[in-house]
């Protein structure tokens, strides 16, 4: 079995191994009791035919009631350890979590949308799940907790983390190619790490350089499961190079991809679809900073794309307006990173 990580953990292993145990015990008799009889009550000569046996009140008594009392033991603690598992406590810390093919967005009560699942140690935590596309299921072994993402309506399931530390997550429904790529993370933290977490992923966007922020949620928004940068197509497009040069669109138009046409193809994805590839992309939900980091991104991984990253304190400012030719005279003596308009 894994890890045992949540509060329930303990009690769905003990009820799984005494119904594993039953089963074995049962098995094994069965099988040792008919090989048994088959060679002892063999046909041989000088042996009659005994008639079959026809009734026992005792007998019967006893393999009704055991088994029921039995089958009753289990059902009352598997029927309790569910009714927990369906009643979140009333203070548990809520996340809400969307599944998409081929990646999991939890969102956390300040806003901050993350591709891994951070939790507090030892607090109530409730998930409340939904999809986006086809029906997902959520599934943490090491938590003993396994919850179907649907579109179009809310699941919940909660747990207590009680063990520090990272376990994997699971889609646990087939969903289509990617399927089993749809893994990702659960990190247990210590409340107060959890708390200071919380709040430098918040804002990100804000102390970071926009291209790195940028490659940031291509990592932790799902692109990276469609779209590679090495230049190789999968699912979608590479975006290697991809700013500023030409594409052509199933509709025949030819157009340069500039920053309207990549802020286009996130806003509204099935808009303008690339020739050689279906219209598969999902809508993220990503606001314009957002928006405007990634477009800093997949410039920044273009051999098209060219700028000034100094200022020209040169002259008084009759050479600093071209781009790719900028870099001829002046003094460095700033590093401010120029990511053009963004939108
Ligand atoms: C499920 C796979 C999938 C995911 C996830 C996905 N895309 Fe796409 N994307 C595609 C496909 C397929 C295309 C080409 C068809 C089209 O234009 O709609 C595409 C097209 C694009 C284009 C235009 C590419 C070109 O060559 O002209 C951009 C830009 C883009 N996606 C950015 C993103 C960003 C940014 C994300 C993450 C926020 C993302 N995509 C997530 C599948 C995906
Ligand atoms: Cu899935």
């Amino acid at each position: 079995m894994p890890d045992q990580a949540s509060s329930y953990a303990g009690e769905v292993d003990w009820l799984f191994y005494f119904i594993l145990i039953i089963c074995t015990v049962m098995f094994a008799l069965i099988c040792v009791l008919m090989v048994l009889f088959v060679w002892r009550y063999r046909a041989r000569p000088g042996h009659s035919e005994t008639r079959t046996a026809s009734h026992s009140t005792a007998l019967e008594l006893t393999w009704t009631i055991i088994p029921t009392i039995v089958v009753m033991f289990i059902f009352y603690y598997g029927f309790r350890g569910f009714l927990d598992m369906a009643t979140p406590p009333p203070n548990a810390y809520e996340i809400n979590v969307t599944a998409r093919k081929w990646s999991w967005d939890f969102l956390y009560p300040n806003g901050h949308v993350d591709s891994e699942l951070h939790v507090p140690n030892d607090r109530p935590v409730r998930l409340v799940l939904t999809s986006q596309d086809v029906i997902h299921s959520l599934f943490i072994p090491a938590f003993r907790i396994k919850k179907d993402a649907v579109p179009g309506r809310y699941n919940q399931t909660w747990f207590r983390p009680t063990r520090i530390g990272e376990y994997d997550l699971f889609c646990a429904e087939y969903c289509g190619t990617q399927h089993s790529g749809m893994i990702t993370k659960v990190i247990v933290e210590d409340p107060a790490v959890f708390s200071s977490w919380l709040e430098k992923a918040g804002n990100f966007i804000d102390t970071m350089p926009p291209a790195e922020a940028g490659k940031r949620i291509y990592e932790k928004r799902g692109c990276a499961q469609c779209h590679s940068l090495d230049g190789t197509a999968s699912t979608g497009p590479t975006l290697k190079n991809l700013f500023g040069e030409k594409v052509l669109l199933t509709d025949g138009t030819e157009l340069i991809a500039d920053e309207n046409y990549l802020r286009r193809s996130i806003k509204d994805p099935g808009g303008e679809v690339v020739r050689g590839f279906e219209n598969v992309m999902p809508l993220i939900n990503l606001n314009d900073a957002e928006i405007n980091v990634l477009i800093a991104f997949i410039k920044s991984i273009s051999e098209h794309y060219q700028a000034s990253t100094q200022v020209d304190l040169g002259t008084n400012g009759a050479t600093a307006t071209g781009a790719a030719d900028a870099t001829t005279h002046g003094v460095a003596n700033e590093n401010t990173q120029s990511t053009g308009s963004g939108n």
